[in-house]
């Protein structure tokens, strides 16, 4: 048979039936930010969650000025600051049950201490040390991570398993807008929404990644719309009205409790200070930009909302600043002791069973620092 008469017998038939997995119109962020201060919905939340919001935004900011300061007196190697970012730093820790697992970046210090971390175990990492300095499953904290949005999928897997073995377990992983072009932010995504992961996604969007901006990040709409094609809801928040963050989390925390699946939650906030006490802002950002955002400041929107409703006066904002003090206080005074550090831990953890140059090299120190002890010993 020709080629031509084979064409001829072939008969088109219309496609099979298409529709989409998901109707994604549910899935879609609001065209603008939640926010709860200020508006209506201020008067239904919690005055006790709000007093407790504003506490521990005052003890974070406090603790973001000391750790800066500590970089400062060669005491910390570095700090990447959240000061502007707390509300969203404290929301995240507050929404969570001692149960469920949080995956901190290496901005959310604040996050993990609001977890319960030991303040001075917090910094333990970025003084130098070659460890974490704490366990992660005492509070259910994993390492504080800096490969960008490496902890997203270790989030989705702890969240599938403890899904799997039946543990009433959600994961909440927090990552930067510069995060969201990593590859590990679209395999975590990905695979969260197929295996309907409890795992909560919050991005801080505090508009830069070191120099870059936005702009250069992305073309999406916003970072929430990327839920979308995953098949998951995307939440856009005002990540520094602290009352909206911890509604929007809360609400998608108990959402994959419930056997609901994953969201993607992108907080708008801002930056304030530099990436790192490393970085010089000005050579790539504004003042103005920065004292737009110093309108919008977390503690000043909360402070207002409580003080006009009466549920904090003067008293109340001194204990706050009091507590903030107290804790500044005795982090400074811990963080100035020397650290006993054992230079042979330097081959500890690092193969089960060392390799040959790591065992000469081991020994090699060994003599050596045992060589100084003598030599120190003589003098
Ligand atoms: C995989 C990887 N690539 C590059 C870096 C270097 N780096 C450190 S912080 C940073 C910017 C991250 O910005 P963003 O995710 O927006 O978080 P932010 O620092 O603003 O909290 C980069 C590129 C890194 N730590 N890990």
């Amino acid at each position: 048979m020709t080629v031509m008469e084979q064409r001829g017998a072939y008969r088109p038939s219309p496609p099979p039936a298409w529709q989409p997995r998901t109707d994604p119109a549910p899935l879609l962020p609001d065209a603008e930010p939640y926010r709860v201060l200020g508006t209506e919905a201020a008067a239904q939340a919690d005055p006790a969650l709000l007093r407790r919001l504003y506490a521990e935004l005052v003890r974070g900011r406090r603790y973001n000025a000391q750790a800066t300061a500590l970089t400062k007196q060669g005491r910390l190697a570095v700090y990447p600051s959240s000061t502007g970012q707390e509300a969203c730093e404290v929301a995240a820790a507050l929404a969570l049950e001692d149960r469920d697992w949080l995956f901190p970046s290496y901005r959310d210090t604040l996050a993990a201490v609001a977890r319960g971390l030991d303040p001075v175990q917090a910094l333990t990492l970025l003084r130098g040390d070659w460890h974490t300095g704490y366990d992660p499953r005492e509070h259910r904290v994993a390492p504080l991570c800096t490969p960008l949005a490496t902890q997203l999928p270790h989030a989705v897997g702890l969240a599938h398993a403890a899904r799997l073995k039946g543990d009433d377990v959600v994961a909440l992983a927090m990552v930067g807008d510069g995060g969201t072009s990593e590859g590990d932010f679209h395999e975590a995504l990905n695979f969260a929404a197929v295996w309907q992961a409890p795992v909560v996604f919050l991005v801080q969007n505090n508009g830069f990644a070191i120099s870059v901006p936005l702009a250069k990040q992305t073309a999406a709409p916003s970072l929430a719309h990327k839920a979308v094609g995953y098949g998951m809801p995307g939440r856009l928040v005002d990540g520094n009205d602290a009352a909206a963050v911890h509604e929007v989390l809360s609400g998608a925390v108990r959402h994959a409790r419930e056997g609901g699946g994953p969201t993607l939650i992108e907080a708008v906030t801002y930056r304030v200070e530099a990436h790192t006490n490393a970085d010089d802002a000005t050579r790539y950002r504004g003042d103005a930009e920065v004292e737009t955002w110093r309108g919008h400041d977390p503690i000043a929107l909360l402070e207002h909302e409580l003080t006009e409703r009466g549920l904090l006066d003067e008293a109340g904002i001194q204990a706050a600043r009091d507590a903030a003090e107290t804790m500044a206080a005795d982090l400074r005074e811990r963080m100035n002791q020397d650290p006993v550090l054992d230079p042979m831990d330097l081959f500890a953890h690092v193969y089960a069973d060392p390799t040959p140059q790591l065992r000469e090299q081991q020994d090699l120190l060994r003599a050596e620092l045992a060589a100084g002890h003598e030599e120190g010993a003589q003098r």
